[in-house]
């Protein structure tokens, strides 16, 4: 699978993409991820501005049109597979695990990160990307969104995760609507919490029960529109 993400500030991905499973993932040759600078294709002017004034007033300013769809156009001819286009903007639908686990199945996605005020809508209504938000709150822009997006979805890629780690069961997913049940490892005593009797009775059976019992609890709690 292939990312190509589209920002102004290429270099914030970096820590991110050469640590833990997204290094690993992309060294394997499971997920390629390219970045590209939008101020590569400012029209010709001294200081590659690809941003402007909103027509008709008002705050902040607008990335341009004519940069935006030039870069998508570009980037899409690298490459013979169809990319699914998305922008990061909190006007989007909210980002979930069954919209993360159908990216998994695209060979390729497209990540416009917006700054500022956004895009110049003529951005929407020529490339018609799906837009895309991680929630009700405002970013400074979207390449944190780009990086939940790619976090979401390589990991639910074939080889990313050991079998021993299965994301199939993952809160969230299709086939599980609930949340985990509690796991607890050694010391057995800390500070006078113990970890629960049944986890160390070896019988599988009431542990089982007990789990069931947790991850029912615990949505109930926390997440009763799960329930329903
Ligand atoms: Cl995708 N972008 C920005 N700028 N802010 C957000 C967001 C995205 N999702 C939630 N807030």
């Amino acid at each position: 699978m292939r990312f190509d993400i589209v920002t102004l500030f290429p270099a914030i991905f970096d820590g991110y993409l050469t640590q833990g499973l997204l290094d690993k993932a992309i060294r394997n040759e499971l997920v390629q991820i390219k970045r590209h600078d939008l101020r590569d294709w400012a029209r010709d002017n001294p200081h590659r501005q690809v941003d402007d004034r909103p027509f008709g007033g008002g705050p902040g300013m607008l990335l341009q049109v004519e940069p935006t769809v030039n870069c998508v156009e570009a980037i899409e001819a690298m490459d013979d597979r169809p990319a699914r286009r998305i922008l990061l903007t909190p006007q989007g639908k909210r980002l979930d695990q069954p919209t993360a686990e159908d990216l998994a199945d695209s060979p390729r996605v497209l990540l416009l990160c917006g700054r500022y005020e956004g895009f110049d809508q003529r951005v929407v209504d020529i490339l018609e990307p799906e837009e895309l938000s991680i929630g009700d709150f405002v970013l400074n822009g979207g390449e944190v969104a780009a990086m939940v997006v790619i976090d979401a979805v390589v990991r639910l890629l074939p080889g990313v995760l050991g079998d021993e780690n299965s994301s199939r069961e993952d809160s969230f997913s299709r086939g599980n609507r609930l949340l985990e049940f509690p796991q607890y490892t050694r010391p057995r005593t800390f500070r006078g919490h113990e970890v629960p009797e049944v986890l160390l009775s070896g019988d599988h059976g009431r542990i089982a029960a007990w789990r069931a019992d947790q991850v029912r609890l615990r949505t109930e709690q926390r997440r009763g529109d799960l329930l329903r």
